[in-house]
């Protein structure tokens, strides 16, 4: 519904809205229109706030109804309101209204407007993946406690004003390492469900690694079967593998939230896993013994041999069989155990094999020694500020994902005093992470080359969804904001986060408090 005048609204239900001129009463919202996390483009507060009530309708096409749903599901358990979806609200019916149709291309796929007026909220936008983007937004214009997994009493006010928002990079990205500690479907939709809030839109799953194997492979039994046996974590702790009808299950998981999941298998190194579980896979034909450690660069595929190659498409093709997004992630990193020459003999069959299923390539920041990689994304996970190799193959085509180690490596410890989490790479603090423009953070990459920016999260060091949360959390909302805003501006970060920790307390987000910060609450 549409009710265009604020003043008939106010004559008509003087209980539920209220007028635009009321005086600021002790119900005034909690939060402003501004304090949103990622920074939206435009933020125009002004008008009387909006006020969730019991009686509030989602209006929704047909068409839009799985992001009403969402919407539903994210606020009836804090509320205690039905929220019903319906096509029409009826007249004069409260109602926050999800609506696509051409919003102007500015906004893009992934944009939206918001407005937020006496009796309504108004959701634009050209797709419902901006739909889900300003239902995220709105979740943070309520009070944090609409976070909260039981009902509580509340005015549930958002308020006035209009926003106008769209990302700035098209790629804003998660990982998560399964290979060094495995985490359970459970969990990684738990982490899903947390990084969406933030509008990031791949979560990269890191699926093989010297440890473990965690993907059932039809043609290759073993992987799984051996490579994902009990014990198979580092330090020999935990185990397990993600069955297909699992990762399907995720996948659409995720595109319910609209994250696509990049699948990745770590080759030609980082295989010692599927070498136990296939021992051909080794030159010497010799099982190596299995590794529970965390060193690197000591495994590689043998590369002379034609076993290698049937293993690796027969592990694509069937990746990408069940993997509806663009990208499979083929690794590439610390090849040290590879020789260079054999490295390009590999990468030069091997690219090609992800484009005769249909996908792009997508490998760590090695694989841009190959020609081959000009057709693929790199992800930069170096330290340093230049790299010519990087630089070479963007000239020829490549396209690159941001994730320096330094700064947006999730894993890496906030301090010398951080429990957990490894520190080869530097402390991240809060600010570090926040402090850098992936656009222009390579020197001699140009910034139309950047796709956008990945916070990976290994977990050498991780076991449970705590230890997850609190290395993930917040830097992972200060790199969805380098990823999403234009705008950047550390004062202003700095303030909305720390208005955000009551937020992550009341879904029980085992966050780090850093003392850059001054949480609410
Ligand atoms: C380097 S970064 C790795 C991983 C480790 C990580 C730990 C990269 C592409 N490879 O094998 O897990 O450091 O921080």
């Amino acid at each position: 519904m549409r009710v265009p005048l604020a003043a008939l609204l106010a004559l008509a239900l003087p209980l539920t809205a209220a007028p635009a001129a009321a005086a600021p009463s002790p119900a005034a919202p909690a939060t402003t229109l501004g304090s949103v996390i990622p920074a939206p483009v435009e933020v125009r507060p002004g008008g009387p706030a909006f006020r969730l009530t019991k009686g509030t309708v989602i209006e929704a096409a047909a068409t839009a109804r799985t992001v009403a749903q969402r919407l539903a599901e994210a606020l009836r358990p804090a509320t205690g309101y039905p929220l019903p979806i319906v096509a029409r609200a009826p007249r004069f019916t409260p109602v926050i209204s999800l609506a696509t149709g051409a919003v102007g291309a500015r906004l893009g796929g992934e944009g939206y407007r918001l407005g937020v007026r006496a009796n309504e909220v108004d959701l634009r936008a050209n797709s419902n993946a901006g739909l889900f983007a300003g239902v995220q937004t709105l979740r943070q214009l309520l009070p944090a406690a609409i976070d909260a997994s039981t009902p509580r009493q509340r005015r549930w006010t958002v308020p006035g004003g209009d926003i106008v928002d769209y990302p700035r990079f098209a790629y804003r990205g998660a990982m998560l390492d399964e290979a060094r500690h495995f985490h359970s479907p459970d969990e990684i939709k738990r982490y899903i469900d947390e990084i969406s809030r933030f509008k990031v839109n791949y979560l990269h799953l890191h699926l093989a690694d010297d440890q473990g194997w965690r993907i059932q492979i039809d043609s290759w039994p073993r992987l799984a079967q051996v490579g994902g046996a009990p014990g198979t974590g580092v330090d020999g702790v935990g185990g397990g593998y993600l069955t297909k009808a699992q990762y399907r299950d995720l996948v659409r998981y995720a595109a319910d939230r609209y994250i696509t999941i990049v699948p990745e298998i770590d080759m030609p190194g980082h295989v010692n896993a599927a070498q136990v579980a296939y021992p051909e896979l080794t030159c010497d034909g010799v099982a190596p013994p299995p590794r529970t450690d965390t060193d690197v660069g000591y495994s590689s595929l043998c590369i002379g041999k034609e076993v290698t190659y049937r293993f690796v498409e027969d592990v694509i093709r069937e990746l990408a069989a069940m993997t509806p997004g663009p990208y499979l992630h083929i690794g590439g990193d610390e090849a040290q155990a590879t020789t260079p020459a054999d490295y390009l003999t590999f990468e030069k069959r091997v690219l090609p094999l992800v484009a005769k299923y249909g996908k792009t390539a997508y490998g760590w920041n090695e694989i841009a020694a190959a020609p081959a990689a000009r057709k693929a994304v790199a992800q930069y996970w170096g330290l340093d500020t230049s790299n010519a190799t990087l630089a070479a193959a963007v000239r020829q085509g490549t396209r690159v994902v941001m994730s320096p180690a330094n700064l947006a490596y999730l894993d890496q410890k906030y301090n010398p005093q951080t429990p957990i989490g490894l520190d080869w790479a530097g402390y991240i603090e809060v600010r570090t992470a926040y402090d850098w423009d992936p656009g222009t953070r390579l020197s001699d990459v140009p910034a139309a080359a950047v796709l956008g920016v990945e916070a990976p999260l290994w977990s050498e060091t991780l076991r449970k969804m705590a230890d997850i949360e609190f290395l993930a959390f917040p830097r992972l909302a200060a790199i969805a904001e380098l990823g999403w805003s234009r705008s950047h501006d550390w004062n202003s970060f700095r303030s909305r986060l720390g208005a955000y920790g009551p937020r992550w307390d009341a879904q029980g987000v085992n966050f780090y408090r850093s003392t850059q910060i001054d949480w609410v609450g």
